[in-house]
C-alpha cells in the first residue's frame, strides 16, 4: 500500500487543506468541491486505498473514522447528516485513499445518484 494519492500528499503536508480535526489516526478537512454547506472528508493516516482493502485488524480504525465524522458533524452544528464511503470507480470513488464523506447543512434526498 502506498501513500501516493492527493490525500497522501495532504497527509504529508505537501498540499494544504482546510483542516477541521486531526489526531494520530486520522485527519478531517473540507472537501474542495463541496456538495452541501458542510462537506468534510475524514481520512485515515493509514493508506488504505478503499474499503475493499480493509482487514479485520482495521475494525477499530473504521469505527474511529465514523465517530470522528459524528464529532465533526456536532462541531459544525449539524442536527442531521449523511456519511458516505464510495467504494470503487463504479460507485463514484475518484481518490484511492479511503475517505468518509460527511455531508450536511441542507435537506438530503434518497436514493443518491
Ligand atoms: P470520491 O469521489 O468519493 O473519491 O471523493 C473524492 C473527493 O475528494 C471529492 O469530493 C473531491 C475531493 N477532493 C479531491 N481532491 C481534493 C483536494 O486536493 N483537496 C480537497 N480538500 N478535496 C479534494
Amino acid at each position: 500500500m502506498t501513500n501516493d494519492t492527493i490525500f497522501g500528499r495532504i497527509l504529508s503536508g505537501a498540499i494544504p487543506c482546510d483542516e477541521v480535526y486531526s489526531d494520530d489516526k486520522c485527519l478531517a478537512f473540507r472537501d474542495i468541491e463541496p456538495q452541501a454547506p458542510v462537506h468534510v472528508l475524514v481520512i485515515p493516516r493509514k493508506p488504505l486505498p478503499s474499503l475493499k482493502e480493509a482487514l479485520p485488524e482495521d475494525a477499530e480504525l473504521l469505527g474511529h473514522l465514523i465517530l470522528v465524522a459524528n464529532l465533526v458533524a456536532k462541531q459544525e452544528g449539524l442536527e442531521d447528516w449523511r456519511t458516505v464511503i464510495n467504494c470503487g470507480e463504479g460507485a463514484g470513488q475518484t481518490v484511492f485513499h479511503l475517505h468518509v464523506h460527511l455531508i450536511g447543512g441542507r435537506p438530503l434526498t434518497w436514493p443518491p445518484g
